[in-house]
């Protein structure tokens, strides 16, 4: 697929035949801020900018790009942090931020229809006001699209409880690379009719077709919350302590590793007090949220831990966002030193706690400049490591890291997907026939090859 340095007067004409002039940007400035990422490591250049309004338009610009032969990278909020939604080979980007609508919620059904522009923290506030809670959440909420958060499969703070975005889409409508549409909005939640089509474009990246509305699946709002911020003597004790946590807490939502560097980071960064009396060398940020006060379960269970340090609770909103502030904090934090190298890993059970305490010291061997950060979703064996001090283009660190995680039996991504970052790094954790199984779904699903063609798999 050649890439687009220019766009030819005809392909122009064409796209603003199928837009509109209010939905094709072609100014420089107006492009800047699609075309890098919010790490600010990964920057390209797009000849246009184009935002359909709605799903046929969508459609008219795939014909396009098909006609013309250009490449696109889909766009949702671009909080996507594995460089696959910016335009690295000069791709027109396609941003459906205009989609975002959210339809009235289904309280009979549990459910709601959304564009795929809609923002996370949109879609959020709009189960909110019916009485119910959409599950998946993350501090880029309000950036994020729901489109975006699909795409890439996203986490986020609650998979524990609830799984990720795959376990909440019941419906999807999409234009696919080939121009074929996808219209099964119908959101049954018993629909065993053939290929799972909306769980095969969940975390697809934009490699197979723009996602255009989505119906998810709501779940009840919980009446008590309590928010737990505990001090641990080592990293291999924080591990233990959530592992036990997993099976005798109930109605556990979240259990986030924070290590002493990183909180002292974000309190230096933005000026907050200690939360606890003293420093410990690593902290679980734990959530628990259910029909009745769950305060003294998840007392009774911190208690039975070994190696519990200091201790701050909080139940009222205010105190719970101020205690989160620690954990969401790391990547606004990490960001200030300067573009961080973010991989993104899944460690089973066993490796964790080796994994963590080992890993920094890796990383200094391959460049003794670097400086390691590890916080995460503890509770699904997900763990951000992110490097500051390593030029943007050198590979050295993510190659040292994701080669050890797969040794150790690991995920190369456990949510932020695969992008441009990591795809030379696909058969670490892929044989060469899943690839080539990969490759063929594209090739049928996209046979020009005009969707968001340098992410996911590897170069050729
Ligand atoms: P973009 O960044 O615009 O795009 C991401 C990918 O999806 C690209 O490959 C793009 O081509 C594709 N895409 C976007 N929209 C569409 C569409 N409509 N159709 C087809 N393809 C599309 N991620 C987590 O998983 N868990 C977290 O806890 C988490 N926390 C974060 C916190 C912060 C502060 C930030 C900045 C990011 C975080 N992320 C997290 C990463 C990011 O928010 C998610 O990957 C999110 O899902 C991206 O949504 P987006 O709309 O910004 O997508
Ligand atoms: C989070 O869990 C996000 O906060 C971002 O997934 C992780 O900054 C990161 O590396
Ligand atoms: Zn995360």
């Amino acid at each position: 697929m050649p890439s687009t340095d220019a766009l030819d007067p005809a392909a122009r004409r064409d796209l603003l035949d199928a837009v509109g002039p209010q939905g094709l940007i072609s100014d420089a400035d107006e492009r800047s801020s699609y075309e890098t990422d919010w790490t600010g490591r990964f920057r390209g250049r797009t000849p246009a900018v184009v935002r359909p309004a709605d799903t046929d338009e969508v459609a008219a610009v795939t014909e396009v790009a098909r006609r013309h032969s250009l490449a696109l990278v889909p766009q949702g909020g671009n909080t996507g942090l594995v460089g696959g939604s910016v335009p690295l080979a000069g791709e027109l980007v396609v941003s459906l931020r205009r989609l975002d609508r959210v339809d009235d919620v289904d309280t009979l059904a549990r459910q709601v229809t959304a564009g795929a522009g809609a923002t996370l923290g949109a879609v959020r506030r709009a189960a909110h006001a019916a009485g119910l809670r959409y599950a998946v959440d993350l501090a880029a909420r309000d950036s994020a699209t729901i489109g975006g958060t699909v795409a890439t499969n996203a986490g986020g703070i609650n998979l524990i409880r609830y799984g990720g975005t795959r376990q909440q889409v019941v419906g999807i409508e999409a234009v696919l690379g080939s121009g074929a549409r996808i219209d099964h909005l119908g959101g049954l939640l018993k629909d065993n009719t053939g290929y799972d089509l909306a769980g095969l474009l969940c975390g697809s990246e934009g490699t197979l077709g723009l996602i255009t509305r989505l119906r998810l699946r709501l779940v009840p709002q919980p009446e008590h919350t309590v928010v737990a911020l505990v001090g641990f003597g080592s990293i291999d004790d924080a591990v233990a302590a959530v592992a036990t946590w997993h099976g005798a807490v109930e109605d556990l939502e979240s259990a986030e590793l924070v290590l002493d560097g990183g909180l002292r980071l974000v309190m230096d960064t933005y000026d907050l007090p200690s939360p606890l009396p003293r420093s410990w060398p690593a902290y679980v940020l734990v959530e628990v949220a259910g029909p009745t006060d769950p305060t003294d379960s998840l007392a009774a269970a911190v208690d039975a831990a070994t190696g519990v340090g200091d201790v701050a609770v909080a139940t009222d909103e205010g105190r719970r966002a101020e205690l989160w502030r620690y954990r969401e904090d790391h990547t606004l934090a990490i960001n200030a030193l300067g573009p961080p190298h973010k991989l993104d890993v899944t460690l089973p059970a066993a490796a964790l706690a080796g994994f963590c305490d080992g890993i920094g010291r890796q990383v200094a061997e391959v460049d003794p400049a670097a400086r390691t950060w590890l916080f995460g979703h503890v509770g699904d064996g997900n763990i951000h490591v992110n490097i500051t001090g390593v030029a943007p283009d050198d590979e050295r660190v993510d190659e040292a890291v994701l080669r050890r995680v797969a040794e150790l039996g690991g995920s190369i991504s456990a949510e932020h997907g695969i992008g441009t970052a990591k795809r030379r790094f696909l058969p670490l954790v892929h044989t060469a026939d899943e690839i080539a199984a990969m490759r063929a779904i594209k090739a049928a699903l996209d046979p020009a090859g005009i969707c968001n063609p340098n992410a996911l798999l590897p170069p050729a």
